[in-house]
């Protein structure tokens, strides 16, 4: 029997185990009553079943701005189907509007006293390198020196600073709730790794080229202060703008598209207005007043195929990269090495992150625990949701070919998670039926 027609048979195995151990659920029906109930602070959604589908002609006809925008409309509009959006006015009660803003100005004197002795890395717009500014680190106090002076020779933007874990006392801002379903952050705050959580500062004029966010994540950024110009190019469109080398443009106003019909939209970002990014947009930004932002990078259910395909298209740049050393010992393991020095995560990593996030929803449908993540709780039919993504990527990961490679102890693992899941999510269908389920959603 082969490795692969091996694992397949285990997994078929597996379904069966599961199905006939949970037939009859093992909570009391307080327990489940309990585990269902969704309060203000819950994200649920109602049909666990659902898949994530984008379509380019979608963007063409769901409306942008939004003032007041319910989870259930953000999960199904913007989450599964890969939209950007603007919704106004989320951060009015942020700590930070009264404290870092004064008068409708910065407040200079205060984020110099609370902050004045971090160090801060900055980038300097009118300086190319690579296909990114150059960056320096400065003591924040002596780049609140050059923005509130008036020689701005060189445009700098202090840009990616990890305020909120370097203090994490200072509690000056809140993710707002349809933003919480974020398996990155929630797994950084859980192994106390580095996070993808940023404030961005730079004067009017400063700008960031074009791009796609790391690991195809989704972004969200709300201006505290100042107003930003965002183009964002639906994943795809950033094929037409490339030239005969396959180089993107590193600044789109520049680039004479006149010849091509690439379509992309510009949305203005006034202060206090929230932007979602979706996975895999190219996108250019710049900001049009003196400008301080809070920017997160976040993947959940809805993107976590389009991270796992771009991991997989990382690690064949760098198997290409090392074809010629194919024959060596470990080329595999190189390889996986190479993957995380280059990407920022590698097979194993990846196996890591899922195991936790799935960990954390088995838990949650098992037993009463609460799963939350920036105060929001996550619903039953949320964690199910979470969990069948989760098992299709892991699924997909063990046809992989370099699984073949890894040692037997992981591949034990891996299928014990699998195992694991398909024994939760079969539990829950038995209790639940597989129809959609009517909650009463908190919006
Ligand atoms: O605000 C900026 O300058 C860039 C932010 C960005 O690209 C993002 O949050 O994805």
């Amino acid at each position: 029997m082969s490795h692969l027609t091996d694992l397949k048979s285990q997994l078929e195995l597996m379904k069966v185990s599961s199905q006939s151990l949970y037939r009859d659920n093992q909570l009391s029906h307080e327990q489940i009553k309990t585990l269902l109930e969704t309060r203000g602070c819950t994200i649920e959604i109602t049909n666990p079943y659902v898949t994530p589908k984008y379509t380019l002609e979608k963007v063409r006809k769901v409306p942008i701005r939004h003032s007041v925008y319910s989870y259930t409309h953000f999960f199904e509009r913007n989450l599964l189907q890969n939209i950007p959006c603007v919704i106004t006015n989320v951060a009015l009660n942020w700590p930070c509007m009264k404290t870092w803003i004064d008068g409708g100005q910065i407040n200079f004197k205060y984020l110099r006293s609370k902050f004045g002795n971090a160090s801060v890395p900055v980038a300097n717009c009118s300086k190319k390198y690579f296909d990114s500014h150059e960056k320096i680190t400065m003591k924040f106090s002596d780049y609140l020196d050059y923005f509130e002076s008036e020689n701005k020779e060189n445009l700098l933007y202090l840009k990616d600073w990890h305020c909120r874990k370097e203090f994490p006392l200072e509690d000056f801002y809140e993710v707002p709730k349809l933003f919480t379903s974020d398996w990155l952050n929630e797994y950084a705050l859980a192994t106390m790794q580095d996070d993808y959580m940023f404030v961005y500062m730079g004067p009017a004029g400063t700008w960031t080229p074009l791009h796609a966010d790391v690991y195809n994540s989704y972004s969200w950024s709300v201006n505290i202060t100042g107003c930003k110009k965002w183009r964002l190019y639906p994943p795809g469109q950033e094929d037409l703008l490339r030239d005969q080398n396959g180089q993107l443009p590193f600044d789109v106003s520049t680039y004479d598209s006149k010849t091509k019909d690439v379509y992309y939209l510009e949305i203005i970002q006034e202060k206090g207005d929230a932007i979602f990014i979706p996975s895999g947009w190219y996108h250019q930004v710049w900001n049009l007043d003196d400008t301080i932002s809070i920017n997160h990078n976040w993947i959940n259910a809805c993107n976590i195929h389009v991270m796992w395909k771009n991991l997989q298209l990382e690690l064949k740049k760098v198997e290409k990269e090392i074809s010629d050393c194919i024959q060596m010992d470990n080329w595999s393991e190189h390889c996986q090495l190479l993957l995380r020095a280059t990407f920022g995560m590698n097979y194993f990593d990846f196996y890591n992150f899922l195991h936790e996030i799935a960990f954390r929803r088995i838990t949650r449908l098992k037993n009463t625990a609460t799963v939350t993540c920036f105060k929001s709780a996550l619903g039953v039919n949320h964690c199910r949701f979470d969990l069948i993504q989760i098992h299709q990527v892991l699924v997909d990961y063990l046809k992989n070919d370099v699984f073949v490679h890894m040692n037997t102890t992981f591949e034990g693992n891996l299928l014990e998670l699998i195992e694991k899941i398909l024994q939760v999510l079969g539990m829950w269908e038995s209790i639940l039926g597989k129809s959609e389920l009517q909650l009463d959603c908190a919006s």
